[in-house]
């Protein structure tokens, strides 16, 4: 059976994303109107400041660097108000941005740069060393390390995007012309159903149309001009522009409704109260960590928070629990929503209305979206209320992997869905539950963790002869934390003390996030297929039946 969105469909124009937000016609704000303030500096860009601070920035791109349409450049930096109008100068002079997790070692970084293709990097002062050795390893020269933020470089050997203004012609041509349904807007990193980080391309017709299907759902929950104090709705920008869930539902969506956010460079909780209390904040995107901490942190006592009408989560389950706990707190109600980077990303959402009676849900597709649930040995759809695999047709759907075909084809099915690798349940309402997941992805507080990427590395240490790494549920944390399972070499000491050696030694060479939580457990072997494929899932449920013992 085929699931359509219950939403009214919406129509989505053949614009690309800089004309889309710059150039609407029909302008519902002012240019004065703040949409991105800086919550440590003050410092804030209005509607009109990130049109011409992008226009600025797009003719230097191609005065100074000659630059061309499809080149790529990766932004390695924790939320800044400069990213918005540093990659949408980019997007206008037809370039694509590449994000990247600023705290991302310069190996990581190196496969997101070589992987990418990417001709230049945008970072902050305090990234640059990692940037510049990440740059040099895959043959970037160091003149296109470009720096955004407050700090400027002092001895002047890496130049401020900001300078790229000085360098800008006068008059205003339109942006680039692209294809919006082939030339990609953004190209961010996920590692999908399986195997390493992957490009997952997304267009500008895909991003376009996610802040569509979002303003749509947005519509019935949020009220941009009213807002709480009259003053228009505000949020606060938790999420991390480097993810999907920021670049999309902070960055365009804000644009895009005239919103102001008020980005935090980090999260830190007692920060984020005091900003809502100073800003009379109303909404905020975040992962369900972050609805732990409001419903269980005694620091949120301190604080004014009255002005908080709505969280969004996204990006990992939000139990029924947490939901209940943060309202029972503070009376601030959390919807969900479901996407993936390959939706651009959100697929669907709850409406405000909604979240009190479907808890634990993450509501109907939005606009324009259909979907089937599969099962997937069978490829035939599930009986309702059956779990199934959920599969995804819509207009925010991306059209493949970087470079990577077989991949590409491995998660497309031959009637046009895109695979999730995600079971869900649906009710006779269309409210859809997350209830497993088919893939080997693990989530730590909504970040990617790939399994075979830890692996891998486990496998370059000398007295590991087997590895096999799964997500176990920290309820505590109220997230999945990595786990490693190892086989030494024969005669090596398999001890806590090892076991330490180990996990400290992994760190050392990820990202944080990346971190063997659950610990490292030694085996005698790893499951494994007859043809010797890793069996992760066996190992997975075999721990969850010694847990519900
Ligand atoms: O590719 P990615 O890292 O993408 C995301 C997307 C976050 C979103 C999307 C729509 C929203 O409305 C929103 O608020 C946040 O994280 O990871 C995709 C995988 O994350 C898991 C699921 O396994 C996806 O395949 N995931 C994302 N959201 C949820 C979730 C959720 N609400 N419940 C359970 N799992």
């Amino acid at each position: 059976m085929v699931y359509t969105s219950p939403y009214e469909s919406v129509v989505i124009p053949e614009t690309d994303l800089w004309s889309f937000l710059f150039e609407r016609k029909s302008k519902l704000f002012a240019d004065s109107k703040e949409i991105f303030t800086d919550s440590e500096t003050g410092r804030t860009y209005t509607f009109g400041d990130l049109r011409s601070t992008s226009l600025d920035f797009g003719k230097g791109l191609q005065a100074l660097w000659n630059w061309q349409p499809g080149d790529v450049m990766a932004f390695y930096t924790p939320n800044s108000i400069d990213t918005p109008p540093t990659m949408l100068g980019l997007l206008w002079a037809g370039g694509v941005g590449s994000p990247a997790n600023p705290l991302y070692t310069e190996h990581e970084l190196a496969f997101q740069l070589r992987d990418s293709g990417a001709k230049a990097i945008a970072t902050q002062l305090p990234f640059i060393e990692t940037a510049r050795r990440a740059a040099k390893s895959v043959g970037i020269p160091e003149d296109r390390i470009i720096l955004i933020g407050d700090a400027h470089d002092p001895s002047g050997h890496f130049r401020h995007f900001s300078t790229f203004r000085n360098a800008s012609s006068s008059g205003c041509p339109a942006a680039v012309k692209v294809d919006v349904h082939k030339d990609l807007a953004f190209l961010v990193y996920s590692s999908g159903t399986t195997g390493m980080p992957k490009g997952v391309c997304l267009t500008h017709y895909n991003i376009v149309s996610n802040v569509l299907q979002m303003a749509a759902i947005d519509s019935l929950c949020i009220h941009p001009f009213g807002g709480m104090d009259g003053k228009g709705d505000k949020g606060l920008g938790i999420t991390p522009f480097f993810h999907i869930y920021g670049l999309t539902c902070c960055i365009m969506a804000f644009i895009y409704n005239g919103w102001e956010l008020i980005s935090m460079p980090r999260f830190d909780l007692e920060r984020a109260c005091q900003l809502i209390e100073q800003y009379k904040i109303t909404f905020a995107y975040v992962p369900p960590p972050v609805i732990l901490a409001f419903s269980k942190h005694p620091i949120v006592e301190k604080y004014d928070l009255s002005s908080m009408r709505m969280f969004s989560s996204g990006a990992a389950p939000l139990t029924p629990e947490l939901a209940t706990a943060l309202w029972d707190r503070l009376k601030i109600a959390v919807k969900q929503g479901y996407g993936l980077s390959e939706t651009a990303p959100v697929a669907t959402m709850q409406i405000l209305d909604d979240w009190g009676k479907f808890l634990g849900s993450v509501g109907k597709l939005v606009p324009n979206m259909q979907a089937r649930l599969v099962d997937p040995d069978s490829d035939k759809d599930v009986n309702q209320g059956q779990p199934g695999e959920l599969w995804l047709k819509g207009p925010n759907v991306f059209p493949g992997y970087l470079n990577l075909s077989e991949n590409t084809a491995a998660t497309m099915s031959s009637d046009g869905y895109f695979k999730t690798g995600d079971i869900f349940v649906v009710d006779k309402h269309g409210n859809l539950t997350c209830v497993d997941r088919l893939k080997e992805l693990i989530k730590y507080k909504g970040f990617q963790v790939p399994p075979a990427e830890l692996e891998g590395i486990l496998l370059g240490h000398k007295d590991i002869a087997d590895a096999c790494v799964i997500g176990v549920e920290d309820k505590e944390q109220a997230t999945e934390v990595p786990r490693a399972y190892v086989v030494m070499k024969p005669g090596l000491p398999t001890d806590g003390a090892k076991a330490n050696q180990i996990v400290d030694w992994l760190a050392s060479r990820t990202a944080p996030h990346k971190k063997l939580r659950g610990g490292l457990y030694f085996v005698s072997e790893v499951p494994k297929s007859a043809s010797g494929k890793l069996l992760r899932r066996v190992l997975r449920d075999q721990v969850r039946q010694v847990e519900k013992a």
